[in-house]
């Protein structure tokens, strides 16, 4: 991999995107090699994973405009297209994905932030969807999951006025969970990592599925997402381990220890 690294810490993953001759811009050879590093994660070793940039300055600052600049219309689709299946892979990664958003996030930087099931970002970081400036729309699910993340209205303001935004306005809106100093951010992405990790497995990515599921459907839908997934729980040893603990009042035994079991 020319683009991406990937590190295992125990049960965390940690991928960053390393182009920071380009502010980690995203061309078709980095997309290409996020969805290759994504494939090869080990699920039964790992329970939680960290995406974030190399260097102090950016955390992804866009698609790759140069790459971009000479699109036809169906080579701007595919293009689109491409970065969504691979957006979409990470939202839909059966373990939780922390985005750790060390500098900008703008265009594509932000989308792909916004594919992640959490957000916290350093001081320096400045988020926005500065596409129309370039005579573009979003195209890796801006318009779709900012509206999403924190409201209609100011997903449109931030989209159709290209105006970026730092990290406590970010805070203010819901769009990130927590600001940090550059120097705490990563210990800070690796601490709520690990303590995901400390919980039952089964039960943390049936939750990521049933938030994500039942969010795209009515309450009756999403209610009947919820049971299915709680009942997927049962006989399995995390539900058996978690809940055995609590009764034998046992406070040093730990989640953290129980066999992963699929079923
Ligand atoms: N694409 C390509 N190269 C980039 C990008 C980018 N998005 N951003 C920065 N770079 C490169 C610069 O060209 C420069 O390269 P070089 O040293 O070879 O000239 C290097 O990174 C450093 O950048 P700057 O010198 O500009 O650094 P500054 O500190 O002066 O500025 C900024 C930093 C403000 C981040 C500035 O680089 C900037 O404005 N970058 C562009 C940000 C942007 O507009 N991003 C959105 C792009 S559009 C997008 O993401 C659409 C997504 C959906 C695509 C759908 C496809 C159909």
């Amino acid at each position: 991999m020319e683009f991406i690294t990937y590190e295992q810490d125990g049960y965390v993953g940690i991928v960053t995107i390393n182009r920071e001759r380009a502010l980690n811009a995203l061309n078709s050879q980095v997309l290409e090699e996020l969805e290759a590093t994504f494939d090869a994660i080990d699920l039964d070793a790992t329970r939680a994973v960290i995406l974030t940039g190399a260097g102090e300055k950016s955390f992804v600052a866009g698609a790759d405009i140069g790459e971009m600049s000479t699109l036809s219309k169906a080579e701007g689709e595919a293009f689109g297209k491409k970065g969504n299946d691979v957006f979409r892979k990470i939202e839909t990664f059966p373990i939780p994905v922390i985005a750790a958003i060390n500098g900008f996030a703008l265009g594509g930087g932000c989308e792909i932030s916004m594919s992640c099931d959490i957000r916290i970002c350093s001081d320096n970081a400045v988020f926005g969807q500065p596409e129309v400036g370039l005579g573009i729309t979003p195209g890796f699910g801006g318009t779709q999951r900012l509206a999403r993340l924190v409201g209609e209205g100011m997903a449109k303001q931030m989209i159709y006025s290209a105006i970026n935004i730092k990290a406590d306005e970010a805070l203010r809106i819901g769009l990130v969970n927590a600001v940090y100093t550059q120097e705490e951010l990563m210990p800070a992405a690796k601490k709520l990592a690990a303590k995901i990790a400390q919980n039952a497995p089964i039960a943390v990515r049936n939750c990521k599925k049933a938030i994500n599921d039942g969010m795209q459907v009515d309450m009756d839908a999403a209610i009947v997402i919820e049971e299915k997934l709680f009942g997927d729980c049962f006989e399995t040893e995390d539900q058996k381990a978690g809940m055995g603990n609590f009764l034998e009042k046992d406070k040093e035994k730990k989640l953290k220890v129980v066999p992963f079991q699929n079923k």
